[in-house]
Formats: structure tokens, C-alpha cells, sequence
């Protein structure tokens, strides 16, 4: 298997980095030499506070945008809607970068040999290692969740040859930076009027060497071993930022690097081992080209299956480096950012790109690193009562299409194609039933998850309104991001009911269906969602044979465009399968059409498609994605780019190839649903299937060999077969009672119990 992504040469520039994570600490290393520059975030450093930016006009004009969009008087509609509801001001403020370390070594290391950086995916760990004549020089970097410190430990291979200059900066808004012992530094900033403020605290330490301060400098002078311990806290997490960010720093100093390291790898690995997926290659030897010419042979046309196992195993790195219990969800680009305009504020996208970051969770038993994104959610489903009223006059709880730390439910950017879509909480929220169905978990369904669900539903109840044709449908809302070209010629964003809306709502009138079976809830929502339903668009083919992006056929404006909103139904939503045969073709076709028209030119576009051909089956088109993905939407570095790098490609891949793997959103287990023939070999551990599974299976020759099933939540297994079963053994050496019902094996499961499968060879 592989877990290491690795160059012979220092990063060119920060998109070519390491990045490294503890869920709130972050930090980009380049591996420079002479001069080496750790660029560093922290999750909360926002610029700005928490603002209402609900346009207090909106609700007067409601009714009026919607008779104009009715009426295709599309133009009037969007002008009144931009000014009235959008919102005031229109934007969010952005996440923000919290500076750097400089290091500045002796001219002498320009002059290096044997030079090597490397990510250990199995670690979570950077090492750079590099020669100056006869001494080797190595750096090892990490960022401990149990420590809550990035610690970076230098070496020289002779005694006392280590010495540099270091400092902190955060250029053009540098805070004050001051050295506060001998051995310490001092950052402090602000993020922008009642944004957050924040300390950054660097100590240094060697048993041999000296190590002094100069102005805002640390010295380091001829030391064999030294470790930088690094802190940053901010006022979002607690009041007492300085003196809690020295505390982590002199509890890390206390612990030493060793125990630090070898417990950081420990924490690491109780996550990332959860599950693994390994292609086997006889021909090849793995780990033995730098990452850079893998994705070079790959460009070139030379499949690799090395490189298809990095982006997994790069994807599930990444989201417990920027993904961790009681911190915040990983933003657009994780929580690495080194500009101070990042591209869309490096927000929170919730019309895909935030929802997409998850996708890999559940499935890759990493439902753990969910939570953040969960205690999210509740936020946003809080403000959103308000953003109900306010906009729409309406129950529940809405949110648009961005969002930031602070949980804001408001309409973002002045766009047509995007700000004016209230459907961003109602997707965010299925997944925490998602959370159920992987896990039974029946306490989260009922204290966490049907509340929320609750409250989105009641506003759709609330919300929807009347089409002249008798539907019951959503807006102003768009198709995001897309635009059409009316039946009276007019180019149009802004629309009454575009597909995907109904979609999501279906799927979570679905849910909450769901968990009212779990809850004995008295009201009576039920009812209403069940009237509610009869009067909503159904999913419609359109003259193409595709899936109709809107209620009505429209053209789009642009066919090859990077969202694929209508087949929302298709992936993540589970409403068109191959029992729902037409829709199926449809959503074939919908897909084509975006691909000849130049669709996928995005990273996350490109996930989704690879997503989408695994839930129709096709393993060989899935496969197409995957390398069309790593031949052009990847740095060297496997960070997926929009460009410029935006994290939920890589999320969204890794979660592609999972899907093309296993499946089980149609009620029933698939294995290898959409496998290519050229991983022909393979092996896959600790897959989580709906219904509370963990799945281990081989598969070789085109045969699924062995599949060993535990059952976490003592439910049905049903599972789609091709082989010949044999036998099913549990761990107690029983022999487990089947039977076959439409094509399906089904056998009963308890609690603990693991369920071994052998079949006819
Ligand atoms: C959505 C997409 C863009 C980009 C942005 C962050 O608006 O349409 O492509 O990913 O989010």
C-alpha cells in the first residue's frame, strides 16, 4: 500500500507543500532549505465577528419576486431580489491565515545534496533531510490533537553543527512580536474589529546548544538536536488566549518531543487504520518514484495504481488534519491558507463544497471526525429560525448558500446564480441522518438529528408555495450555479423550483420519516409532509433524455457546467437508482451531456462525476474520472485545485473511489458495484455500509473472494451477490442461516457479531 507522498526537490511555492493538521492547528511546510518559511493557520481566525445581515426589506418584496418569476419577467425579479434579498452587506468576511515562522540558516545550507521531503500518511508526519558535505541535517514536523502544539525537531548528524536565526511574522498585518524569555516568542494579532484575537508562542530547546533572544528573534547556535514548540490560541475558543497558548507550549516543552511524536502517531493511526483499500500490483514496486513523476507517467497515459491509492489515502489524511471532535469544519480549503483575499472567502460553500468535505466520513469508519461539521449544523439550524422569519416570514430553519464560523444562515455575494437558494441547511442536515444510518446510533437520531430535520421541514411546510400549474415549489431559488434561457428567450438564474430543490426536500421529508418511526413524537408534521409530498414536481426527463434541471424544460446556458445539480438524486441522494430504470438512463445522459460540453473542468467537479459513475455502475468511466482528476486537477503536492486549491476534491475523490468499492444507500449491500477491470486485485478493510456494518473483503481475477461482515447495530444484512456463496460462519463457528429474496442474501445479524462469507471458487 501506499502512504508516502515525497520529492526530491523543496516545494516551488505553497500550493506544493505538506500540509499537516490537528483539526484546529495547521500549518503548510515547503521544506525549504537555506530559508524555510512554516506557514501557519488556526480554524477560527476569521476576520470580523458575527453579524445580522438579514435585509430587513426582504419580506415586503417576497411576494412580488415570486409573481415576477411566475410571470417570466426574470430581469425585474433579479434586480428586486438582489436589493431586497440580499443581504446587508452582501458578503462574509474571510478565514484568515495566522502567520509564519522564518528561519533563516547559514548561507552554507544553499549548497545541499541528498535532499528529501516526504508525508507519511500512516503517521501523520513531514520529514526533510538533506546533506551539507559530510553532515545530515533532518527536520521532522508535526501537529498533535492530544498536545494541541506543532512541534518541529531538528537534527544534525554531527555534534553542535545546528544553528539558525527564527522569528514570526504575519506580513502586511503583522501583530506584535516580542521575545518574553530567552527561549520564547510572542505573537499577538487581531482578526479586524470584533473578530477573533490570537497568540502565537514559539519555544525553543537543545540539550547542547545555546539559545538566546535578539529584538524578536530566537537564536539558535551550535546545537546537535532542537525543538520548536508552537501554540496558537484564539478568543474564539477561550478568553484567556495568551495564557492558555504558553500553558500548551510549556506542558508540550515538559513532555518532550519523543513522547509527543510517539503519541501523536498513536492518535493518528487509531483513526486512519480504521479502514484502508489496497490495489494490488505483482508488476510494480511501490514508493520508489517521487509523487511528482507518478502524476508525470500518469499525465503521460501510464495508469497507476500507486498514485490511485495516495489520493485515498491523502483524502482520509486530510480530513483528520483539518477534521476533529469539539473544533470547527473543514472550510474550503481544509484549514490551509496563506492569503489574506483567499478565493470565496475560503468560506464555508454549502451548495456542494462543504457537504462534499464528508462525504469520505461515514463510509471510511471516520464518522468520529463528522462531529465537527454536526455541532455545525446545530448552530446553523439555530440562526436559521431567525433568517426564517426575517426573509421569509416564515417556521423553521433555512441557511443559503455560504456560510462562516459564526453559523451565518444569511444570503451571501450578489451573484445571481448562487447567494438566493434556502436550501444549503437542508442538505447539510441529512447528513447527520446519514450519521444515523451508518451508525443505529438512536441517541444521536433523537437528541441531535430529529431536531434539526424537524426544523427544516417545518420550513419547507411553511415555505413552499403554489405554481400556476398546481405544484408545490421553492424560491426565488436558482440551480446552482447554473443559468437557463426562458421560453421567451431571456437569460435567467433566478427561477421558481429548480430540480435539485425538490429533490433534497424529498430526501429529507424521507428522513424525517426516518427517525418519526424512532420518535414518539406527538405533532403532527407528518401529516403535513405527506400532503406536502403528493404536491411537489416529480423528477422529469427532458427532451434530450436527460434529467430536467428545472420544472420546466429550459435550455441551460451553459450545458458543460461544473454543478450538476439535477442528479442531486443520484449522488449523495439515493432517490434514482437502477429501480427507478428511466431516471437511471436519465441521469446517464445528464452526465454525458455535461461531459461533452466540457463539464469537470473544476477538482470538485470532477470528484462528483467519479461519485456519479460509481452510483450508475460504471466502473470503467468512474476510473476515466479518477485519472482525468489526477492528470488535471492536482498539484504535485495531491492537493486539489479549482483552481487554485480547493480541499473538496480531494474529499470528494476519495470518497468516488469508496463508492466504486462498496455501496449501500439503496437498501441492500453492494461489493465492487463499480470496480475497473485494471484494479483487478485488491483488498479492502473496515468499510462502513448504512444499517451500522464494518465490511472487510479480497477480491481477485474478477471474484470477490472473502467478505467478513461485523455487525454494529444488530440489524438485517441484505447483499447484492454475484459468486456462489458457500458458507457463512460467525466468530463463534456457528453456522449462519441465509436465504435469497429478490436476488438479495439476507441473514439476521446480532450485536459484536463478525459474519464470515466463503464461496464456491
Ligand atoms: C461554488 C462553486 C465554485 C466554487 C465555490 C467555492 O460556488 O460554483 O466553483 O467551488 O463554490
Amino acid at each position: 500500500m501506499s502512504y508516502r507522498i515525497w520529492f526530491n526537490k523543496p516545494a516551488g511555492e505553497w500550493e506544493e507543500g505538506f500540509p499537516i493538521g490537528n483539526g484546529r492547528l495547521g500549518a503548510m511546510v515547503l521544506g525549504s532549505v537555506e530559508e524555510e518559511v512554516i506557514y501557519l493557520n488556526e480554524e477560527s481566525i476569521w476576520y470580523g465577528g458575527s453579524k445580522d445581515r438579514h435585509n430587513p426589506d426582504a419580506l415586503v418584496h417576497l411576494q412580488s419576486i415570486r409573481a415576477l418569476l411566475f410571470e417570466g419577467r426574470i430581469e425585474e425579479a433579479q434586480r428586486l431580489c438582489k436589493i431586497s434579498l440580499g443581504s446587508t452587506p452582501q458578503y462574509i468576511n474571510p478565514y484568515l491565515p495566522g502567520g509564519y515562522i522564518a528561519m533563516f540558516f547559514s548561507k552554507e545550507h544553499d549548497n545541499y545534496t541528498h535532499y528529501e521531503r516526504s508525508l507519511d500518511l500512516k503517521e501523520a508526519l513531514v520529514k526533510v533531510a538533506y546533506q551539507i558535505k559530510d553532515i545530515t541535517y533532518t527536520r521532522e514536523i508535526l501537529s498533535s490533537f492530544k498536545d494541541q502544539v506543532i512541534v518541529l525537531h531538528l537534527t544534525g548528524s554531527k555534534t553542535k553543527r545546528l544553528s539558525f536565526t527564527m522569528n514570526i511574522n504575519r506580513r502586511p498585518y503583522d501583530g506584535e512580536t516580542k521575545a518574553i524569555d530567552s527561549k520564547t516568542l510572542l505573537m499577538t494579532c487581531e482578526a479586524g474589529k470584533e473578530g477573533v484575537a490570537f497568540a502565537t508562542v514559539v519555544n525553543a530547546q537543545s540539550v547542547d546548544g545555546r539559545i538566546s533572544t535578539c529584538g524578536n528573534y530566537l537564536v539558535i547556535e551550535e546545537a546537535t538536536a532542537v525543538t520548536l514548540y508552537i501554540a496558537t490560541q484564539t478568543t474564539y475558543h477561550t478568553k484567556n488566549y495568551i495564557r492558555e497558548a504558553l500553558d500548551q507550549v510549556n506542558k508540550a516543552r515538559d513532555k518532550g518531543y519523543e513522547k509527543i511524536k510517539q503519541e501523536h502517531i498513536q492518535d493518528y493511526k487509531e483513526l486512519f487504520d480504521r479502514s484502508s483499500i489496497a490495489l494490488i500490483d505483482s508488476t510494480e514496486k511501490k514508493g520508489i518514484h517521487p509523487t511528482n513523476e507518478l502524476i508525470n507517467r500518469c499525465r503521460a497515459g501510464k495508469e497507476d495504481k500507486e498514485l490511485v491509492e495516495l489520493i485515498y489515502n491523502f483524502g482520509k489524511y486530510l480530513l483528520i488534519a483539518s477534521s476533529r471532535v469539539g473544533g470547527l469544519p473543514s472550510n474550503l480549503q481544509g484549514i490551509w491558507n496563506m492569503s489574506y483575499t483567499p478565493a470565496w472567502e475560503s468560506n464555508y460553500t454549502i451548495n456542494i463544497n462543504t457537504q462534499m468535505n464528508y462525504w469520505l466520513a461515514e463510509v471510511n469508519n471516520l464518522g468520529v471526525c463528522h462531529e465537527p461539521l454536526f455541532d455545525f449544523i446545530e448552530r446553523l439550524c439555530e440562526n436559521g429560525k431567525y433568517t426564517a422569519q426575517t426573509l421569509y416570514g416564515c417556521k423553521g430553519s433555512v441557511a443559503h448558500h455560504v456560510s462562516n464560523i459564526w453559523a451565518d444562515s444569511a444570503p451571501g455575494g450578489i451573484y445571481e446564480a448562487s447567494p438566493y437558494w434556502p436550501m444549503g441547511l437542508a442538505w447539510l442536515s441529512l447528513h447527520m441522518y446519514e450519521h444515523y444510518l451508518y451508525t443505529g446510533d438512536n441517541v444521536f437520531l433523537k437528541e441531535r438529528c430529529y431536531p434539526v430535520l424537524k426544523e427544516v421541514a417545518t420550513f419547507y411546510i411553511d415555505y413552499l408555495v403554489e405554481s400556476p400549474d398546481g405544484y408545490l415549489v421553492t424560491g426565488p431559488s436558482v440551480s446552482p450555479e447554473n443559468s437557463y434561457i426562458s421560453e421567451y428567450g431571456k437569460i435567467g438564474a433566478l427561477c421558481m423550483g429548480p430540480t435539485m430543490d425538490i429533490e433534497i426536500i424529498r430526501e429529507v421529508f424521507k428522513a424525517f420519516k426516518g427517525c418519526y418511526q424512532e420518535i414518539n413524537d406527538q405533532g403532527n408534521l407528518l401529516e403535513q409532509i405527506e400532503r406536502v409530498e403528493k404536491k411537489l414536481p416529480p423528477i422529469q426527463i427532458g427532451k434530450h433524455g436527460q434529467i430536467m434541471e428545472w420544472y420546466k424544460e429550459l435550455e441551460e446556458v451553459e450545458p458543460g457546467h461544473r454543478h450538476i445539480s439535477p442528479l442531486f438524486a443520484l449522488h449523495p441522494g439515493s432517490q434514482i437508482t437502477q429501480a427507478t430504470l428511466n431516471l437511471f438512463k436519465g441521469a446517464e445522459v445528464t452526465l454525458e451531456r455535461r461531459l461533452a460540453e466540457g463539464g469537470g473542468h473544476t477538482g470538485w467537479s470532477r470528484a462528483w462525476i467519479i461519485n456519479f459513475y460509481a452510483r450508475l455502475l460504471n466502473g470503467e468511466k468512474a476510473y476515466l474520472n479518477v485519472l482525468e482528476l489526477l492528470k488535471k486537477s492536482v498539484r504535485i503536492s495531491l492537493l486539489d485545485i479549482h483552481p487554485p486549491f480547493q480541499i473538496d476534491g480531494n474529499f470528494g475523490s476519495c470518497a468516488g473511489i469508496t463508492e466504486m468499492l462498496m455501496q449501500s444507500h439503496e437498501g441492500f449491500i453492494r461489493i465492487l458495484p463499480a470496480c475497473p477491470k485494471v484494479w483487478d486485485k485488491g483488498e479492502v478493510r473496515g468499510l462502513c455500509a448504512r444499517g451500522g456494518f464494518v465490511i472487510d473483503f479480497k477480491w481477485g481475477e474478477g471474484q470477490i473472494r472473502d467478505i467478513s461482515i461485523q455487525s454494529c447495530a444488530g440489524n438485517l444484512i441484505r447483499l447484492k451477490l454475484d459468486n456462489e456463496l458457500s458458507k457463512i460462519n460467525d466468530n463463534q463457528g456457528n453456522l449462519v442461516k441465509y436465504h435469497f429474496k429478490e436476488n438479495l442474501l439476507v441473514f439476521s445479524t446480532e450485536i459484536g457479531m463478525v459474519y464470515e462469507l466463503t464461496f464456491i471458487k
